[in-house]
């Protein structure tokens, strides 16, 4: 029998370690598919691992010499709007740590434009809007479309304390394979309407929505929030026009008018001002709030429910990065996450 070389004894003799190292390819190349089509075991594995890695970054409020896991981070929740139940000056408070938590563990993101935007869809998700948890499809549930895609925390944040997912999957923001991107996603994310990012073309995509109820006999309302850089763009203008030339009166827009956009102030870049009679020129019932004061929000969606044959408008004023002292007007937080120990800061102020 021919002997053997000694390079081919030692390839023999490493051969199992060889197939198993193949398996190990093949297994992982497989498992890399999967998760980009995001909706499998390996899928949450690596979801969990992700979650798990994140214990501690981030020290609980009051306590900054503590480390925290990522439930410490966030306050617990029951899920599902009738069983939350607690006072929405609470629930806002919830959403802000989130965003905070979320944009410090992705390491980028938006926190201002998001911040501003807490009352406002604390309102519309805890009390305003008729809509499932258990059943985000229902087809006579109220629309929320986000046209400013950027500020997606807070609605991912609402949508994980009504029990659309777990708070806990919030931390996998803007991760690969993670259903929580920076710009929101309807085909990854229960609860979310409309892909955007793109800004401009919510106030369009709620026409056609709203214009789909009408003609399907179906009694849903349609909510769109726009920042106010978002409105310097020409599409939202001939929405505007569209919307009150087909009298669409289960429509309502919300500015979120903080005054700042992405590199300067709002009056700087493009003056809005006379805000509220461009929108009352275009034939809209406009109403100005306080967009940070529960009252007034609430007082503004009841009484849009009554205007009939013209869309409303709720012009609301509010601070961009409110609710942490250093992000409040601070154009630096407008697509800066917060450093970790800036990030503590905040959980303390938001205690
Ligand atoms: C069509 C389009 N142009 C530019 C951008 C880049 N961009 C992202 S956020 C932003 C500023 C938006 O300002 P505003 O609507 O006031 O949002 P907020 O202050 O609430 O963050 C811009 C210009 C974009 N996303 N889409
Ligand atoms: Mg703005």
């Amino acid at each position: 029998m021919r002997k053997l070389t000694r390079p081919r004894k030692k390839i023999l003799e490493c051969m199992p370690q060889i197939l198993r190292l193949g398996l190990a390819i093949l297994t992982t190349i497989f498992a890399a598919g999967e998760v980009v089509k995001g909706r499998t075991i390996i899928y949450n594995l690596i979801t969990t691992r992700m979650l798990a890695s994140s214990s501690g970054e981030i020290a609980p409020a009051g306590n900054p010499s503590a480390s925290a896991t990522s439930a410490e981070a966030f306050p617990s929740i029951k899920g599902g709007r009738e069983e939350v139940g607690r006072p929405l000056a609470e629930v806002a408070k919830s959403l802000r740590r989130h965003i905070i938590a979320m944009t410090a563990k992705a390491g980028s993101g938006h926190p201002g434009g998001s911040l501003s935007a807490v009352e406002v869809v604390t309102a519309l998700w805890f009390k305003v809007l008729r809509h499932r948890p258990t059943d985000p499809q229902w087809v006579e549930r109220d629309r929320f479309i986000l046209s400013k895609g950027h500020a997606a925390p807070t609605l991912y944040a609402a949508l994980a304390e009504s029990g659309y997912f777990p708070v806990e999957e919030l931390l996998t923001l803007r991760q690969l394979g993670s259903r929580l991107q920076g710009h929101t996603d309807r085909t990854a994310t229960p609860g979310v309407e409309m892909s955007a990012g793109s800004l401009g073309q919510g106030l369009s995509f709620g026409i056609g929505t709203a214009l789909a109820a009408r003609l399907n006999s179906q009694s849903y309302r349609v909510y769109v929030l726009l920042g106010d850089g978002e409105c310097d763009e020409g599409q939202v203008w001939e929405a505007a026009m569209a919307a009150s030339h087909f009298k669409v009166d289960n429509l309502v827009a919300i500015i979120d008018y903080n005054r700042q956009q992405i590199d300067g102030w709002s009056w700087q870049v493009m003056n809005l001002v006379p805000l509220e009679q461009k929108w009352s020129s275009f034939g809209w019932h406009v109403i100005q709030v306080d967009g940070h004061d529960f009252d007034q929000i609430l007082a503004a969606f009841e009484q849009a429910k009554q205007v009939k044959g013209k869309p409303t408008v709720i012009i609301a004023h509010t601070v961009k990065g409110k609710g942490v002292s250093f992000m409040e007007n601070n154009l630096e937080f407008h697509g800066k996450a917060p450093t970790p120990e800036e990030a503590q800061r905040a959980l303390e102020e938001l205690a």
